[in-house]
């Protein structure tokens, strides 16, 4: 796919995750919208990963961690539309009593490896898929979503620092760099500056980006396989709600769910792009 419609692909996700919110009255849009172009540009280029290579159990496939196990509903809505299930019934079911697809990654969903959604254990586990991977002699890559807020648990440091000391150079780590948490800024709740220093300082190679911007999304991703020394660390620079003007940066949109009102909005904002 040209990064264009990679770019339309990601919008089009926008409105999956729009809709899977508004009809379960629950989820985190903020968060999904901030980190969705770099799931995209993962789920529909650059991962080596297919629902048959699921079924299959190919053990050479990518991995994929999304530490910040809320975003979900962006994961749900890139696996759906890449057939690791019907998505259509996942939007009507979305969080839903008895559903798979609940308000976390699930690993009783095709797709996913993990359960996440407690911060701060996601890192640790993709340092371990990827020493697994070196030890095994696989030559796939491992990448790990992290929330900027999430990073502030010393847990994942413990393993940045094994990933530098065992220079993992299958490990990408993603470091959604949205400046907003659960409650308010990042660098109010607990400063975050310079994460850039901050992972190099754990031996990793860092790589910062304007995390929704295809281009440099994409071409961030291709820098990053091409390490051969180190872990890569990738600053996403991103806006939270990207895409939808009211939630942009607006910290109670972390967790909010749009009114009728305001999901016509929403919704007539995310048409506008994909009409463009
Ligand atoms: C261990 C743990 N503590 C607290 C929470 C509650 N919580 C859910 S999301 C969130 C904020 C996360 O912020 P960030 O990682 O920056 O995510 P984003 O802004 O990208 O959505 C918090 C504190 C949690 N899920 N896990």
């Amino acid at each position: 796919m040209t990064n264009q419609e990679l770019q339309r692909k990601a919008n089009e996700l926008r409105v999956d995750i729009l809709r899977m919110i508004y009809k379960a009255k629950t989820g985190h849009i903020g968060g999904d919208n901030s980190i969705i172009d770099m799931i995209t540009a993962l789920y529909f280029k650059h991962m080596n990963i297919s629902p048959k290579q699921w079924e299959e159990k190919d053990p050479n496939r990518d991995r994929f961690v999304l530490s910040k196990g809320h975003a979900v509903e962006a994961l749900y809505a890139a696996l759906g539309d890449r057939g690791f299930f019907d998505k259509e019934e996942m939007i009507e079911t979305f969080s839903q009593f008895g559903s798979p697809y609940i308000g976390h990654a699930n690993n009783h969903v095709a797709g996913i490896d993990l359960n996440s959604g407690s911060l701060g254990h996601g890192l640790s586990l993709a340092v371990g898929m990827a020493l697994a991977g070196k030890k095994d002699g696989r030559d796939y890559k491992v990448y790990c979503v992290m929330g900027d807020g999430e990073v502030a648990e010393g847990s994942v440091w413990e393993g940045a620092m094994a990933a530098g000391h065992y220079k993992l150079n299958n490990l990408i780590g993603i470091v959604d760099r949205n400046r907003q948490q659960i409650s308010g800024t990042t660098e109010e709740v607990m400063t975050q500056d310079s994460q850039e220093e901050r992972w190099a300082a754990f031996g990793w190679h860092v790589i910062s980006i304007d995390g929704n911007d295809m281009d440099a999304v994409d071409a961030a991703l291709t820098a990053a396989k091409e390490v051969k020394d180190r872990p890569v660390a990738i600053i996403a620079n991103t806006v939270k709600g990207k895409g939808i003007s009211f939630m942009e940066n607006v910290a109670s949109w972390h967790h909010g769910v749009p009114k009728e009102e305001q999901y016509e909005q929403a919704m007539a904002e995310l048409q506008a792009l994909l009409a463009d």
